[in-house]
């Protein structure tokens, strides 16, 4: 009797390929980026189990996608790595018949995330943000007076204000492709430049405020900045926001801000797409519906105070967040933002070399 129940599981499994192999789904995403119950709401409405493995920093990402067989069905780059790995054949193109949330999306949002991504033709908009400054307001206001207003990036790479904040501890992204515009922007220069001599004079501005930085970490900033350990950040949006929140909730007195430099900054969009070699590609289309839906993606946002690109989702955004110029920035505000520039191989090569050089502080 044994024998023939297994008999039958094995012959239901094999004349349902795509059912078995698609009960599980493995993703790989930004760490802080998803909502407490978000995977526990798609497993009890589709019987997938999800693993889910976290990173911060898109270099690893792209390693990763680069070497193959990740084992990944669902990943989240940016948009310009995304443009590069999509070059590299790492992505598959998604099939919309299973994406019918799509109607969901912003469509001038998602007209501006096709110029990475043709049609967007391989991936959907997650999240996006930019980046800014978190700050402690009592610290900083200890150190450079209670008049002083955060709202340049003087914070950071003015030689003599951040060397007042060198004692209570300012962090910088470990992300190269967006230290080191953000430095060629404060000198005046295009932060979109793939000059070489661009990159060297930003560099050589971040090796001159080295000296004060107390680490560079892309996702450590949070509970720092959270507990008063660190008072100065160059940070994304939302981590920035749950930083305040988390001090919120501690109640310990702790103040954070959120700036988006009056120089301007860095704007950049998260994309959720399918590797090539994903085991499980329908799952993985179902998981991308699922945040695809209005109150998914709004729980999302409501949680990690990322902006979405949803638009039938906003009614259902908390007002704190929707009002908040930090995170929806205003017409004014947006106007000072720019894109990321998709680097090639030799760029590339260009900014790993002096990242290196700025980080080592040799
Ligand atoms: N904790 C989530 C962070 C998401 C940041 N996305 C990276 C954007 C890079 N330009």
């Amino acid at each position: 009797m044994k024998k023939l129940l297994m008999l039958s599981v094995a012959l239901t499994l094999s004349a349902s390929p795509t059912l078995a192999q698609d009960m599980t789904l493995n993703i790989y995403n930004w760490s802080d980026y998803i909502a407490e119950d978000t995977i526990e709401k798609f497993t009890a409405e589709t019987g997938i189990t999800v693993v889910y493995d976290v990173y911060d920093s898109n270099e690893v990402l792209e390693a990763k996608m680069l070497t193959g067989s990740s084992g990944y069905d669902v990943v989240v780059p940016t948009s310009d790595f995304l443009q590069r790995q999509i070059g590299a054949g790492v992505y598959q193109p998604l099939d919309k018949s299973q994406l019918p949330n799509l109607v969901n999306m912003d469509a001038d949002l998602m007209a501006g995330a096709a110029s990475f991504d043709p049609d967007n033709e391989h991936a959907v908009i997650y999240m996006w943000g930019t980046t800014g400054i978190g700050f402690n307001a009592g610290m900083v206001a200890e150190r450079l007076g209670a008049d002083y207003e955060v709202s340049s990036w003087d914070l950071v790479f003015d030689l003599e204000t951040v060397a007042k904040l060198g004692d209570c501890g300012v962090s910088f992204l470990d992300a190269p492709s967006e230290m080191l515009p953000a430095a060629m922007n404060y000198l005046g220069l295009d932060p979109r430049s793939t000059n070489v001599a661009d990159f060297e004079a930003g560099a050589a501005l971040l090796e001159t405020v080295r000296p004060h930085i107390r680490y560079f970490h892309s996702s450590q900033y949070i509970n720092d900045l959270a507990n008063g350990d660190t008072c100065v950040a160059v940070g994304w949006s939302g981590d920035v926001f749950q930083a305040q929140a988390r001090a919120a909730e501690a109640e310990n007195g702790v103040e954070i801000g959120y700036v988006i430099p009056s120089e301007g900054a860095l704007q950049w969009f998260d994309m959720m797409a399918i590797p090539v070699d994903a085991p499980h590609p329908e799952a993985a289309h179902k998981f991308i519906n699922f945040v695809m839906d209005a109150q998914i993606t709004a729980d999302i946002t409501n949680y990690v105070w990322y902006a979405n690109a949803n638009a039938a989702s906003m009614s259902l955004v908390d007002e704190e967040i929707t009002s908040d110029p930090g995170i929806f920035p205003t017409d004014e505000a947006k106007e000072r933002l720019w894109g990321a520039t998709v680097y090639d191989a030799r760029t590339d090569r260009v900014v790993t070399r002096l990242w290196t050089r700025v980080k080592s502080g040799q």
